[in-house]
């Protein structure tokens, strides 16, 4: 999206009932655009940033009228809008005079596309933009906004600068080779670019060997069959995503709702229990929910509070499943909480008589925090969604937040300087050479650059703008 630098305008708010709609004016002449169709009730000099009260021309409705000048305004042009009743009508006449006058109706994203290109606002802080404007939630809302603020801007700045670092040496090493000055080692360096992989990697919010994460964090539902996993997912969505069901064994496949809670979004999952015999795609369907369970931002264990404790974790290690010939059953319980321990336990069936204490069940996960509830009653319900908004938002915001924060194109960027930076690590590892390892540095500082929009081409500006809404 190449900025033409001529004078555009644009209904900036939204059609339907509101208190204010806005015509927003950019470019040469903006100014005197708005004055041709505002009459003040004050004479002029007006003073930029203060609002002029008057009324429309056309109609005489009540107005007010905003002047920016450039720099100092949202696309560093000269800038002007007024603020007129949310009319349809009289906001479209504003529209036709204003273009009558001059002016070009904006493309989409053409105001937001402006202040980019003129190093207003970055790429990420642009594409905030537009999350803000089609954000579904607060929470949504609020991460865009921190972005606005240039949060991943800066978040970047910290590994592109020990990319810079660690390119500038890699170079010293080749260009002084030959003479006696004290370089660092290929080793040294090798670590060095193994925090920064790590760093982002944290950032795209993606563990290392984990599956690819949707946008938001996710909450993992695990335990004995039977506990009541798939009732508590059912509360939580507000509606009967799985299958609940008296008979152990129920649920077969991972069931994934979306839940909004206290302003938080995230994903909840809940999946085959563990305790029941299995035959090979059951087995199969354990397996990939063990998978998930390593990958999930927060893992929740269900157990039934009315069973004996000795019951949920025999069931847990699968021993039970021993006489059934199930040792599939142990592998699966094995491998979910020994490598993962549960963050949260959740001891279900408050309603019924209890069978064991608080303590007899901190002892089978020392680790977790301890609550009970009822799923059927609901009691306890809010304050385990407390919990889980609380690990979320705090114990790994970085990670949360990253992942909550990154688009695909965001995403993308990121993946492909990890890729160029782990493909330095292994030249400077395996001896291939500095030569090799600086131009993989190079590449991934330029994938970073990508992702603060730096350098990036028309054809993905355009595709990025092109999804705004007039008059952003
Ligand atoms: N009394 C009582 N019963 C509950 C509660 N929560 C769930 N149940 C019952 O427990 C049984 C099993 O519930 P599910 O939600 O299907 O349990 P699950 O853990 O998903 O079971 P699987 O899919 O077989 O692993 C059903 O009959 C539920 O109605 C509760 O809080 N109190
Ligand atoms: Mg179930």
């Amino acid at each position: 999206m190449k900025s033409r630098g001529d004078l555009i305008a644009a209904v900036s708010t939204p059609s339907g009932p509101a208190a204010r709609g806005i015509l927003r004016f950019s470019g040469p002449g903006s100014w005197n655009a708005a004055l041709r169709i505002f009459r003040p009730r004050t004479l002029p000099p007006f003073r930029p940033f203060s609002l002029v009260p008057g009324s429309t021309i056309d109609g005489g409705m009540p107005a007010l009228l905003l002047l920016m000048k450039s720099p100092k305004s949202y696309t560093r042009e000269d800038m002007a809008e007024i603020h007129a009743v949310s009319s349809p009508l009289v906001l479209g006449m504003m529209l036709e005079s204003a273009l009558k006058g001059g002016a070009r109706l904006a493309s989409p994203g053409e105001f937001t596309a402006r202040a980019f290109l003129h190093g207003r606002i970055s790429l990420t802080e642009a594409e905030a933009v537009m999350k803000i404007i089609s954000a579904r939630s607060d929470s949504e809302a609020r991460l865009a906004a921190a972005e606005i603020g240039g949060g991943l801007s800066r978040a970047i700045d910290r590994p592109s600068g020990d990319l810079a670092g660690i390119l500038a040496r890699i170079e010293m090493g080749l260009d002084f080779s030959d003479q006696d000055v004290p370089l660092s080692g290929d080793l040294e360096i090798e670590k060095e670019l193994r925090s920064v992989v790590r760093a982002m990697k944290r950032l795209a919010g993606a563990r290392d060997g984990s599956a690819p994460q949707a946008g938001e964090p996710s909450v993992l539902i695990a335990g004995p069959v039977n506990a009541g996993k798939s009732s508590l997912l059912n509360r939580c969505a507000g509606f009967d995503a799985a299958i609940v069901h008296e008979s152990p064994g129920t649920t077969m496949d991972a069931v994934k709702v979306h839940v909004s809670f206290r302003g938080a979004d995230f994903v909840m999952i809940d999946g085959p229990g563990f305790g029941m015999p299995s035959s090979g795609a059951e087995r199969t369907a354990q397996e990939a929910y063990a998978g998930l369970a390593c990958a999930a931002d927060v893992l929740v264990a269900v157990i039934d509070g009315a069973l004996p404790i000795e019951d949920s974790e025999a069931l847990l290690r699968g021993r039970t499943c021993a006489d059934a010939g199930g040792s599939a059953c142990r592998a699966g319980a094995a491998r979910l909480f020994p490598s993962r321990p549960p963050d949260l336990l959740l001891i279900n069936k408050a309603d019924l008589p209890p069978s064991f204490a608080d303590s007899a069940a901190g002892a089978l996960f020392p680790s977790a925090g301890i609550l009970r509830a009822s799923v059927l009653t609901g009691e306890g319900v809010e304050q385990l969604l407390e919990a889980v908004v609380r690990l979320i938002s705090g114990g790994n915001s970085q990670a949360a937040g990253g992942r909550g924060i990154l688009n695909a194109r965001q995403r993308a960027s990121l993946h492909s300087a990890c890729l160029c930076a782990t493909r330095a690590r292994r030249a400077l590892r395996t001896g291939l050479g500095a030569e090799a390892a600086s131009v993989d540095v190079r590449e991934a500082i330029e994938h970073l650059g990508k992702l603060a929009g730096s350098s990036v081409e028309d054809d993905v500006l355009d595709r990025i703008f092109r999804d705004f809404c007039v008059g952003k």
